[in-house]
């Protein structure tokens, strides 16, 4: 697999730090507004909380819980610090903090608000006994302040998951889209078709799913329950998070095909084209009726499994050659009037779109789903390829995410030396290139921005948490701040003060560099 080999570099140059500042304020992201004022307030041991909140206060309290005790009763009002919650006119996710001398106070007018507010609340409880005076009005730049993870290539545990979903909170991030399924494997336990985890989940293991590796490294890998779905699922919403499931179809659907060949299959079909990732029998075929039988009945699993209104198809990466030599292929082209494999593409994401749409659902789809130009414009596009495609994929009338590989690709190699792990098809991204991604918001209204995380290379949880972080806070931070406020050498500053944080949240990080001036 050449994508997966790094090209040979000469000698790297030390990685450039920027010139030291102090910050202002300790929080990533970083808040609208951020007024340090005289003194501090010391932290009793506990909150006492008094809400007018109601309900639209739970997911903060718990979340505050879970880092200072708190109570609704005190008998020695010395021995607790008040904590307020006020229902206050404010945007949506927005949130006032006010910490005083004697109390906090936070207001906001939905639960999400709430719950920021006390993200960053906790935020400030790590500099210690004291709190800084100050208020913080804040409330996110995007809507969709997302994180994709790829566990098909490689399987990441459920418990690793609930942490990257704590991370995520932490950031203020709000979307997880979960890339189940692709050519190595699917991820997702099906009832009506086991073979699909019993065979499609395990890697490495025979001459079925991967005959390049021979005898091989040993079977690998696993799949998420119904019951595991669910627990992260419901993590998830503690955390004000919504989970997207992906199942990638038409390409990259490679595990899918060899799990339930009597689906999928057309011995007469004469085609013959090559993935990027040098697969042969990769693609889903929109010509044969068992194509849609599977979609419907993997559509019907998934989205009594997943409660979020969104739902995310793939479409990416489909290979040149395909379907042409299909014999079931060329008679849905006469029937339907089709000139072009895009066209059949097309035709299979808009049956999945209605589905989904019957099912309240919306579907999103990788930048290529836009080019079959099919789908209704409710859908959602991932631009993926370079930063330009937003704008483009913008101008199809879709709304857009905005996922650029050369930024928000955390598995792209930290730096060229031979030394560093990880992709380098899209360039190698230090923290800095992350950090300066600037979304193009001249085409109008975007979504939001995410930071993907694909897993070829990713075979332990150290090595996934070494290439993620602290890239996800650069991205995080211009998922949720105003561009007016990013600022480098700050967030570089801040992401120091950080360090200890995710070392307590026993993250794998890799450290910022000591080095040179630049
Ligand atoms: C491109 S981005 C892919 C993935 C790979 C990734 C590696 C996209 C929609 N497809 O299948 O894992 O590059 O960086």
């Amino acid at each position: 697999h050449d994508f997966l080999v790094p090209p040979h570099t000469a000698p790297v140059p030390p990685e450039k730090s920027p010139p030291a500042v102090t910050p202002v304020c300790p929080l990533i992201p970083v808040p609208r507004h951020f007024d340090r004022r005289e003194g501090v307030l010391p932290l009793a041991g506990t909150f006492l909380v008094v809400s007018e909140a109601g309900s639209l206060g739970d997911l903060a309290l718990r979340y505050l819980g879970q880092a200072h005790p708190l109570s609704t009763s005190a008998r020695d009002l010395s021995e607790v610090t008040p904590l307020r919650l006020l229902l206050q006119e404010c945007p949506l996710e927005a949130y006032r903090l006010t910490v005083g001398p004697k109390e906090v106070t936070f207001s906001a007018s939905d639960a999400a608000g709430f719950f920021y507010g006390a993200v960053s609340l906790v935020q400030l409880l790590a500099s210690g006994t004291h709190l800084p005076c100050c208020v913080i009005e804040d409330a996110p730049r995007y809507r969709h302040r997302g994180f994709m993870l790829d566990c098909a290539r490689h399987f990441h545990s459920v418990e690793e998951i609930r942490k990257l979903l704590d991370a995520m909170a932490s950031y203020k991030l709000n979307r997880f889209h979960w890339h189940l399924t692709d050519d190595e494997a699917w991820r997702l336990e099906i009832g009506a078709y086991p073979a699909l985890t019993d065979i499609g989940a395990w890697r490495g293991h025979d001459e079925v799913l991967e005959p390049q590796f021979g005898s091989g490294p040993g079977r690998y890998g696993g799949y998420y329950s119904r019951q595991a779905v669910r627990d992260i699922v419901a993590h998830a919403a503690a955390l004000n998070i919504t989970v997207i499931p992906e199942i990638d179809i038409p390409g990259h659907s490679r595990a899918a095909i060899r799990s339930l060949p009597e689906l999928l299959a057309e011995t007469e079909d004469r085609s013959s084209y090559c993935s990027v990732q040098y697969y042969r029998d990769n693609v889903l075929n929109p010509g044969l009726p068992g194509t849609y039988t599977f979609l419907d009945t993997v559509l019907a699993e998934v989205c009594a499994l997943f409660p979020g209104p969104w739902v995310h198809m793939g479409a990416d990466e489909v290979p040149e050659g395909v379907w042409l030599g299909s014999p079931a292929c060329k008679a849905l082209m006469v029937q339907a009037g089709y000139r072009t494999a895009r066209q059949l593409q097309g035709h299979l994401l808009s049956y999945a779109q209605q589905r989904l749409a019957r099912s309240g659902r919306t579907l999103i789809g990788w930048e290529e789903a836009a080019e079959g130009c099919k789908l209704e414009q409710s859908a959602i596009i991932c631009a993926w390829t370079e930063p330009a495609s937003t704008a483009r994929v913008r101008a199809l009338g879709y709304p857009v995410i905005a996922c650029p590989a050369p930024h928000t690709y955390h598995d792209l190699a930290w730096s060229s030396a031979v030394t560093e792990p990880g992709l380098h098809w899209a360039g190698t991204a230090d923290l800095e290139t992350c950090y300066r991604f600037e979304p193009d918001e001249s085409a109008g209204d975007l979504l939001g921005v995410q930071a993907q995380l694909w897993s070829e290379l990713l075979g332990s949880a150290d090595r996934l948490e070494y290439m993620l972080f602290p890239r996800l806070l650069a991205s995080a931070e211009t998922a949720w701040s105003p561009a007016s406020r990013k600022d480098w050498p700050d967030f570089y500053a801040r992401v120091k003060l950080h360090q200890p944080l995710l070392e307590q949240r026993r993250i794998a990080f890799r450290p910022l560099q000591p080095c040179a001036v630049s």
